[in-house]
């Protein structure tokens, strides 16, 4: 890129006090999604691939990716060179790999529920992992092995029979050796060398090569996000997603025990992912003295970043919300409710009880968002866009879906079958009802 600008790197700042209620809903507003206008170009690419299957696959792969492939899918065993990293980056892997598996496998459901609703009436309810499932690891300007380990994990650790991880290949049609390695440790069934909304619609209806999945996972970019929704709502591919994913975002909550260049360091890890990524500080009662330390460590350490192009626009449309206590700055929170809550606060802990929306919270100093990124063992595929309202974090129970059952004995079924021919005489149901008298008739 010719056209690097020079100059400050700043947020704009807000007085939560004095902003106008039309203007603070502003603050909480992420920039809109052209959501329509993605599903009309999506459309074509999805459909493309569902009716020539490979053969379109291998067009857009040349066309989006300059990758010019014979074929996409690469099953296991993966070739050793193909896997091959640092040794310190597979140590990495390998720590990050044991600290995520240990947390999400304390997630995973494997125990019965069973309750006796009333005498003889038991019902239960038992998890079973989701068959087949598709995982999406992004491309682009950064390549994301931590991605493929916290889609892959908890697939793993859920008991998922296939999974097929997709990412774009490089223009030499090879895939980073990291997110290999990652796809061998995780257990992967096979790898798919495509990305975009073509890696997407494989996924859902399959092609000759690419088998088939139930659920698809993972973030990416607008392309995949539109679509992922459009496949979801096709019933012929008979396919789920795990979440409206849209840009990263972190919001930091500081008061006057936080550390200037930890905040600014914070907000930058943030900033660097995209030019769309979003940013929020919210300053608890802070004086202009500690802001402007703040402001000036953005600055700085913003420069030093191989990535300040990206920074520089991401941090320009991002925001510093000051407000007078906790209490406002966790109002506002609750109501913006980021993807990621860094909380440099004092007695941070005390203040957990108090956040309501969040993808994930990241407590006190020593909690850098980095940590949950890769290798603390939390989930970094989180609810972004507001939807931390209503939906959780990718974990291990995405990968399981539950079963309920009854077993009712003959003495339960002459105490529920009269309330159950009740109610469907009085929904004018009479097979219905009659399925229980039958029974209690046999059993007079
Ligand atoms: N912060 C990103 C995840 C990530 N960070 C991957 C580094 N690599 C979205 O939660
Ligand atoms: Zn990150």
């Amino acid at each position: 890129d010719a056209t690097v600008e020079d100059g400050p790197i700043r947020m704009r700042s807000y007085d939560l006090a004095v902003t106008p209620p039309e203007e603070r809903n502003g603050l909480l507003r992420r920039p809109v999604l052209k959501s329509e206008e993605m599903m009309n170009k999506v459309k074509p690419i999805v459909d493309d691939v569902r009716s020539r299957g490979d053969a379109a696959l291998l067009e857009l792969t040349a066309k989006f990716d300059k990758a010019k492939l014979t074929s996409t899918v690469v099953f296991p065993p993966f070739a050793a060179e193909t896997m091959a990293v640092e040794r310190e980056v597979g140590e990495a892997i390998k720590t990050a790999y044991a600290n995520i598996k240990k947390f999400h496998e304390a997630q995973a459901d494997g125990a019965t529920l069973r309750v006796e609703t009333m005498p003889g009436v038991v019902c239960s309810r038992f998890a079973r992992p989701i068959a087949r499932v598709g995982l999406y690891v992004p491309g682009g300007t950064a390549i994301l092995p931590s991605t493929a380990l916290m889609l892959g994990i908890p697939a793993q650790v859920a008991g998922c029979r296939e999974i097929v991880l997709a990412t774009p290949p490089r223009p030499d049609g090879s895939i980073s050796p990291e997110v290999m390695y990652v796809a061998n440790l995780v257990g992967a069934s096979a790898v798919l060398k495509a990305g975009g909304a073509q890696a997407v619609a494989a996924l859902a209806y399959g092609t000759e090569s690419v088998p088939k999945v139930d659920k698809i996972f993972g973030p990416g970019n607008q392309w995949v996000t539109a679509a992922k929704m459009l496949v979801q709502n096709d019933t012929d591919a008979l396919v789920s997603i795990d979440m409206p994913a849209g840009p990263s975002e972190v919001l930091v909550i500081a008061d006057y025990t936080a550390n200037p260049g930890f905040v600014a360091a914070d907000l930058l890890s943030q900033a660097e992912h995209g030019v769309d990524s979003q940013v929020v500080l919210v300053a608890v009662d802070l004086d202009e003295a500690k802001l402007a330390e703040i402001e000036k460590e953005v600055d700085v350490q913003a420069h030093a970043l191989s990535r300040v192009d990206i920074v520089r626009k991401s941090v320009s449309k991002s925001i510093i919300v000051k407000t007078r206590s906790v209490q406002e700055a966790i109002a506002f929170s609750n109501n913006y409710a980021p993807e990621h809550l860094i909380l440099h606060l004092e007695n941070a802990s005390e203040q957990v009880k108090y956040i309501d929306n969040a993808g994930s919270v990241f407590v006190g100093p020593y909690s850098p968002e980095s940590c949950g990124d890769y290798a603390s063992g939390t989930n970094h595929t989180l609810p972004t866009n507001g939807y931390a309202r209503q939906f959780s974090g990718v974990n291990t129970l995405s990968f399981q879906k539950h079963i309920t059952s009854q077993e009712i004995t003959q003495s339960g079924l002459r105490g529920l079958g009269p309330v159950v021919a009740t109610l469907a005489d009085c929904e004018g149901l009479e097979a219905h009802a009659n399925a229980v008298r039958i029974r209690l008739k046999e059993l007079n």
